[in-house]
Parts: structure tokens; C-alpha cells; sequence
């Protein structure tokens, strides 16, 4: 399929990479909230080009209680069934994955479908830090910096038509770089799916870093979706499609076991997983349990998402 570009900014509007990297150093120094990120065109030529604005995305009002969860804690404990079903599996395979050139095919059901390099997906996006509760399944939690850019503005990019009421996320499927699909311990590629105002909440970004710096393979590189909402299987790694449909997918989880891991999985210490409660959690790096919130705490921004729909019985 050919590799369709945007078009591209004027090279007279482009900052040469090391008065860029001067003029960030000297902006992340003087302690102001300027952000380069926010100036269009001042992202440097060259293959991963969004790197260099990593350092500059700017913090936003859905700060976090608590404290960061640290790097070596993020990047050590991972699920990223691909690499191995062991939480440390991730680390210490996922360095086969090649990330650069990476490209996404996004199409379906919107107006501007095709196969996009990534730093062409990237470029007209300002990149923010997201500082978000991380809640999986299996009752572990994190807090987590991610940078990244809301998903509903890309998805606006290539125009969804009246009939997309679904958006789809796949990962890259290929046994050569990512051992852990040799075996069928689930329907490879890993699928999930949002709804339509799911994708487009503002809570709901790409991720393409965290810390400030490239999102380490382990962690989904070089795109992942976040969704802080609901249990950690919703933010699929490492998507290499975004598919929008009229139909509701089936998803990979949900099509494993459908009674443990739901379509919708909204966080909710009120619903019993199967085999476990879901009432409090494992904050990592503290000891002791804390309770766990509904909808991961975010109620006051996505409750009304679900007005009129029984979240006890959608698992
Ligand atoms: N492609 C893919 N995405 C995935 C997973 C996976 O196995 N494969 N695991 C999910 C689960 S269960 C969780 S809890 C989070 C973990 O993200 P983290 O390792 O960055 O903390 O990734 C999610 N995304
Ligand atoms: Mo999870």
C-alpha cells in the first residue's frame, strides 16, 4: 500500500536540529511554562523528528494524586503478552521490536483513509504530559507521565462519516520481532476497540513517550493508546491500524474470555472480577492496598459517557 504524506511544512518555517535543541535546554532551564510544542513548524528535519519536542510537552489540568510511580518501576513491570506473559518478559525482549520506520493505516469509515509514516502522523500534533492513573485488571496500579497528543484531534484529522460508530485498534502482528506471538495465547493481533465519544473524550490520548522521553518498547512504542478510565487491556500497544466501523468489534480480550475481560471495562471496584475482587489495589512501589476508585477516579469528567447504561452488568 503506498505511504500517503501530509503535507509538509515550508522548509524556511523548519528550525535546524541543534539551535532547536539549544533554544529547549534553554527554555527547560529558565523554568517557564513556554512550550515550543505549541508553535507550529518548529519541529527539526530528519527520520523521528517528534523526539526532539518530547521535553517540551506541557503538564495539563488532569494532574494526578500522589506520586509519580518511578521509571524503573514503569518500564520493568509490564504486560505486553507479544514479549512473554512474565511481567519482566517486556523489558527484556521487546528490544527486538524495530519502531523506526513505523506506519499506521487508518481507514473504514472516514472520508481520508490510508497508510501514514508515523512522523507524519505525529508532526501537526503539540504534544502535552498526561499524568494518569494506570489501573490493570489484575488489581496493580501505577501513575504514570505519559506524552502524548488526544486522540479524538487525529481522528478529526481524517474526517469519521456519520457511520463510524466504533473505532478499532490493532498491533503489529509479526512472530519475528515479537516472540510471544509464536504461541496462541491469544488471537494474534492484539485488537480493542472504543466507541466512537470513548475515542473522542479528551481524557483519551496516543501516547508516544513518557518522562519526558521515547516510550520505551516495553511500553507500546512508538504509539499506544491511553484510556485512564478503564482497565489497562483497553490501551493497546504498539498500533499499526485505527479502523473505524458501524459494528461493535469483538475484541481480543473480550473473545479470550468474555465473562473476565468486557468490552467496555470501565474501572469499577464494585464489580467483582470473576476470580478476584476489584475493590481496592497494589499502588506499585508503595506497600499496604489502596482503595480502588470508580471509573479509576475519573468519574467527574467521563461518568456521563455511560448515562443510562448499567455498568454493573457490562463488564
Ligand atoms: N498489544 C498489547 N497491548 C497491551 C497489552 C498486551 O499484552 N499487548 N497488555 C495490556 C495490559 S493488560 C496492560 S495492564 C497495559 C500495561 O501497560 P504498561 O506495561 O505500559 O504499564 O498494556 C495493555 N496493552
Ligand atoms: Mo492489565
Amino acid at each position: 500500500m503506498p505511504v500517503f504524506r501530509y503535507p509538509q511544512p515550508k522548509p524556511s518555517e523548519i528550525t535546524p536540529q541543534r539551535l532547536f535543541e539549544r533554544r529547549r535546554e534553554f527554555l527547560r532551564r529558565s523554568a517557564g511554562s513556554l512550550t515550543l510544542a505549541a508553535v507550529p513548524g518548529l519541529w527539526p528535519l530528519g527520520a523521528q523528528a517528534w523526539t526532539g519536542r518530547l521535553g517540551d510537552a506541557e503538564s495539563t489540568p488532569f494532574a494526578t494524586d500522589g506520586d509519580l510511580t518511578p521509571k524503573d518501576a514503569i518500564t520493568s513491570y509490564n504486560n505486553f503478552f507479544e514479549f512473554g506473559t512474565s511481567k519482566d518478559d517486556p523489558a527484556e525482549h521487546a528490544h527486538r521490536l524495530k519502531t523506526d520506520p513505523w506506519t499506521v493505516t487508518i481507514d473504514g469509515e472516514v472520508e481520508k483513509a490510508g497508510t501514514f509514516d508515523l512522523e507524519d502522523v505525529l508532526a501537526p500534533h503539540a504534544f502535552e504530559e498526561r499524568i494518569y492513573r494506570l489501573r490493570c485488571v489484575e488489581a496493580w496500579s501505577m501513575v504514570i507521565p505519559w506524552v502524548g497528543f488526544e486522540l479524538g484531534a487525529l481522528l478529526k484529522r481524517h474526517e469519521p462519516t456519520s457511520r463510524a460508530k466504533y473505532v478499532v485498534f490493532e498491533t503489529l502482528h509479526d512472530p519475528e520481532q515479537m516472540p510471544g506471538q509464536r504461541r496462541d495465547i491469544l488471537d494474534w493481533p492484539y485488537r480493542e476497540a472504543l466507541r466512537i465519544d470513548e475515542a473522542m473524550h479528551p481524557l483519551t490520548i496516543l501516547a508516544v513517550g513518557l518522562y519526558g522521553d521515547v516510550l520505551p518498547n516495553q511500553n507500546g512504542a512508538p504509539l499506544r493508546l491511553v484510556v485512564p478510565w478503564k482497565y489497562g487491556y483497553k490501551s493497546i500497544k504498539s498500533i499499526v491500524r485505527i479502523h473505524l466501523q458501524e459494528e461493535r468489534p469483538t475484541t481480543t480480550w473480550e473473545a479470550e474470555r468474555p465473562n473476565e475481560y468486557g468490552f467496555y471495562a470501565v474501572v469499577n471496584p464494585e464489580v467483582r472480577h470473576p476470580r478476584w475482587h476489584q475493590a481496592t489495589e497494589r499502588r506499585i512501589g508503595e506497600s499496604g492496598r489502596r482503595r480502588t476508585e470508580k471509573f479509576n477516579g475519573y468519574g467527574d469528567y467521563v461518568a456521563d459517557l455511560y448515562d443510562g447504561i448499567d455498568l454493573s452488568e457490562h463488564l
